[in-house]
């Protein structure tokens, strides 16, 4: 089929008829580069998107799906489980920082937060604090598609169209980036931990007995890369604790290497009550994902009669024995690989690339923590979003690369085992199409 010609296809999250005019069709990979159908390859910066950590067709990856989906294809995951599910929540787990040692399986990050607000609710409800049924989400945040998720989530054109649809009870924290006063700062930036404090302002509005969960992702990802003002997580720990509010950290992007840790909480010493994950808990290979709670949320649910089921939610793929095999295998990959520590030691080496872009003309922020980064540029006058989209494509067709751009932040995500030169060489090819572009 010619897409150009016509295309079946509806894609997601993308700009379908301005694509069909000039396809960009991927048709193979391996470890840090893409093949497209002609032939070429491309250097992939952004590990698909914030996927796939250890490349792309990792060979222990790829063996343990072959043999598995020849073993145990699928398995009733109601009333019966199988046993990659359960060797994967238990390593999972064994990961998760102390007093988190359950996790419900989703297969997707959208999912994983759905099933999270609900298990908030159901959990102040088994306590008897039925009454706490508001969220609080943050603008700018991302928290997936779905309709729990897009309520707290805060990125406007998600929203827009949706908006009489959304949660109602659902408020949100200001945002924290400011570049203003935090400009290309190199890490967490310096300002705005008291924003947290927009926490205690809706506790005082609603009372703090009416809040069920904060949800926020530990460094946003999605809306630009924006890392934590320093202090601000800890604040928002110390808050929640006071009025007895659940905090849940989306780390559908963070968990998994992506900050130098198992999980960004680990990496920020803050210890959330509910993680969020997927993405990086497969690689990317096969779509999964888990939600990890604490040992206290686990046992609320485990009352009633012993018969009766405790928490009326469940995919049909929750726990898919595929997914999980894949999932061990990329757990066992972590840990021979030392992956997590190799990340860490590229941690420097990203930094200086990225804010090598500072004097640029067009560059109005560069921000960074762990291996998430992001190059902002102006926007063109009454054309936001159309020099992202040409940086895109010219870094596509004419470098041979694949750049994400989200409106005109350049997102970046490199691989957790990335060889230093390659990435040097993406942002050389990156300059050269930043210095073309109007
Ligand atoms: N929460 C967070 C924090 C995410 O980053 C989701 C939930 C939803 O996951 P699924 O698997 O349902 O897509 C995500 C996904 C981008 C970008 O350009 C990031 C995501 C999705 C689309 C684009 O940064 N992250
Ligand atoms: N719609 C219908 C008609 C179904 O029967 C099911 C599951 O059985 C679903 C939706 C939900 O699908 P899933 O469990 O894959 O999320």
């Amino acid at each position: 089929m010619n897409a150009a010609v016509e295309n079946p296809y509806w894609m997601p999250f993308t700009a379908n008829r301005d694509f069909n005019k000039k396809p960009r069709v991927i048709s193979g990979a391996s470890g840090h580069w893409y093949t497209a159908q002609d032939g070429t390859k491309l250097y992939d910066t952004f590990s698909g998107l914030w996927t796939t950590g250890l490349g792309h067709c990792h060979p222990k990856i790829v063996e343990a799906v072959q043999k598995q989906v020849a073993t145990l294809d699928y398995c009733i995951t109601f009333q019966v489980t199988n046993d990659k599910a359960l060797a994967l929540a238990e390593r999972v787990t064994g990961m998760a920082p102390d007093g988190i040692s359950h996790c419900f399986f989703t297969n997707s990050g959208s999912e994983s937060v759905d099933t999270a607000l609900k298990i908030a609710l159901g959990y102040h409800r088994a306590r008897g604090e039925g009454n706490r049924t508001r969220l609080i989400g943050r603008e700018k945040g991302y928290h997936g598609v779905n309709f729990g998720g897009m309520s707290v989530g805060g990125m406007v054109p998600n929203r827009k169209v949706f908006s009489a649809a959304l949660l109602p009870g659902v408020d949100h924290l200001r945002h924290t980036l400011d570049i203003e006063r935090n400009a290309f700062s190199r890490g967490l930036p310096e300002h705005g931990a008291e924003l947290a404090e927009d926490l205690e302002r809706l506790c005082l509005l609603h009372d703090g007995s009416n809040i069920a969960a904060v949800i926020v992702e530990p460094v946003v990802g999605s809306a630009g890369v924006v890392p934590p003002p320093v202090g601000y997580l800890e604040r928002l720990r110390e808050i929640c604790d006071a009025h007895g509010i659940l905090l849940i950290f989306d780390e559908v992007i963070a968990a998994f290497g992506r900050l130098g840790e198992p999980f960004g909480a680990t990496r920020f010493g803050v210890t959330p009550d509910i993680i969020t994950t997927a993405k990086g808990l497969t690689n990317g290979v096969i779509p999964m994902g888990a939600v990890l709670v604490k040992d206290e949320i686990y046992d609320a649910f485990m009352n009633g009669p012993a018969h009766m089921i405790e928490l009326f939610h469940g995919y049909t793929y929750s726990g898919h024995p595929v997914a999980a095999a894949a999932g061990l295998a990329t757990m066992d990959v972590y840990e021979e690989e030392g992956t997590f520590e190799q990340a860490r030691g590229l941690e420097q080496h990203f930094e200086d690339l990225l804010h090598s872009f500072t004097d640029h003309d067009h560059v109005i922020d560069v921000r960074n923590f762990g291996l998430m980064g992001s190059i902002e540029m102006a926007s063109r006058p009454g054309a936001p979003g159309q020099r992202g989209m040409e940086v895109h494509k010219r870094c596509f067709w004419d470098e041979h690369m694949v750049v994400r751009n989200g409106m005109d932040i350049l997102q970046f995500s490199p691989f957790l085992n990335s060889d230093p030169d390659e990435m040097e060489q993406s942002f050389v090819k990156l300059r050269r199409v930043l210095d073309a572009v109007e």
